[in-house]
């Protein structure tokens, strides 16, 4: 499986963020309230059975019907990357995949070891304790705009990606966006092992020349739809009058248009319960004096713990959040066995996350974040201190 290094789109662009502005003191023009990361594990079935099977490590690995010599009447489910290059993909039937690479390993699915390990990556996923939404098997998107930067979004999605690496043997490919479909679009974008981050002033130039069919939603038939009206590409779309497009889709061509325009206010739908309550404080003046920062700490855990509304939330997941100076933002989970609202708990693992995570440097703000609740129907709460 090949790597590609991680691309940040907007380095070469002039007016990018420097990376120590927060977004809401930026021109009111480049606010973006968003960061989007989109996840998508690369040729999930395959991969779960290469994990397994060292032996079938850099082989073409095609999953799906029996092949029976070519005469097999199913589909492929997917292949590994080394199955992609003689032109294999998911959906066609097998008999062709056959022909194609006769030589390829053809497993028969194993649903069970796919929902274990989808199951495992999305705990890593939810262990961060940001707003999250699993799409399907292998994908989900969080919500990371209370990280405030997209430099420090980059270094968490880094993060990720080593810990499902070293964790589970799996390789994955993430977009960053300010808006959920263009996320999507954007972890496709250097698949496997990709890491694409497009920050806001360079993405109609990102958005221009890719074909429309990149648009999650435009199928086979929208596609010849837009071709007969002369548009290819994204770029074409969003300079297409709206209104013949509203002739030719109805009302849903608004939202269409829109994304061409990389407009997209769909958020990241938490289905889990609470979404998360959390505390932070920035201090007055930046401190690398421990006594005072794990001080701090504590009392904004009692803050959290000891608000009788939240006194019946049970909770597994706690979040420590480091900012240093020159807003370098650090957050580090872990996630209980089981639900919890004791805070001692809180108190002994914010400690030992603390322990970890802190490297010595001058603090800016320091801030605990409880997630992955157990009660229902209840919203997100960030109080103030
Ligand atoms: P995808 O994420 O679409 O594909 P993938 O993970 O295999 O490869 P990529 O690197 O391009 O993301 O789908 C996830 C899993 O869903 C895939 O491993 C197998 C299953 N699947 C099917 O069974 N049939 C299909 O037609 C597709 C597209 C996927
Ligand atoms: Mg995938």
């Amino acid at each position: 499986m090949c790597s590609m290094s991680p691309v940040t789109l907007n380095q070469s662009s002039s007016p990018a963020y420097p990376d120590d502005v927060p977004l809401a003191n930026r021109d009111v023009q480049e606010v973006t309230p968003r960061i989007i990361l989109h996840l998508d594990m690369d040729s999930f079935y395959a991969s779960v059975e290469m994990q397994r099977r060292p032996a079938l490590a850099g082989k073409p690995v095609v999953i799906g019907a029996d092949p029976r010599q070519g005469k097999g009447r199913g589909v492929v489910s997917t292949c590994s990357y080394e199955a992609r290059a003689f032109g294999i993909r998911s959906a066609m039937p097998i008999s062709q995949a056959f022909v194609l690479c006769p030589h390829a390993f053809f497993l028969p699915p194993d649903f069970p070891a796919y929902v274990q390990a989808s199951a495992a990556v999305m705990e890593i996923l939810r262990s961060y304790g940001f707003p999250m939404e699993q799409v399907s098997i292998d994908e989900a998107f969080l919500d990371l705009s209370s990280l405030e930067f997209f430099t420090s979004a980059q270094a968490l999605a880094d993060e990720i990606k080593t810990v499902i690496r070293n964790r589970l043997g799996l390789s994955c490919s993430i977009g960053i966006a300010p808006a959920r479909a263009i996320a999507k679009i954007a972890s496709d974008y250097q698949k496997p092992d990709g890491l694409t981050v497009i920050t806001p002033p360079p993405l109609q130039e990102f958005l221009d020349p890719l074909p429309v069919r990149t648009i999650p939603g435009v199928g086979k038939k929208a596609e010849a739809m837009l071709f007969e009206m002369g548009i290819r590409t994204i770029g074409d779309l969003a300079r297409q009058d709206v209104q013949s497009l509203i002739g030719r889709f109805g009302r849903s061509a608004v939202a269409l248009h829109q994304l061409a325009q990389g407009i997209d206010e769909s958020g990241v739908m938490d289905c889990q319960e609470t979404k998360s309550i959390s505390r932070e404080t920035t201090f007055d003046t930046d401190t690398d004096d421990v006594d005072v920062i794990v001080s701090t700490l504590d009392s904004l855990i009692r803050s959290v713990c000891g608000n009788p509304a939240e006194e019946q939330l049970r909770f597994r997941t706690i979040t420590l959040k480091i900012r240093y100076q020159g807003f370098i933002t650090r957050n580090r989970s872990r996630s209980l066995s089981h639900y919890s609202g004791d805070a001692t708990v809180v108190r002994s693992l914010a400690h030992t996350l603390f322990r970890e995570a802190y490297d010595g440097r001058k603090v800016r703000l320091i801030g605990i974040r409880l997630s992955s609740f157990e009660k229902k129907d209840t919203c997100q709460a960030t109080l103030p201190v």
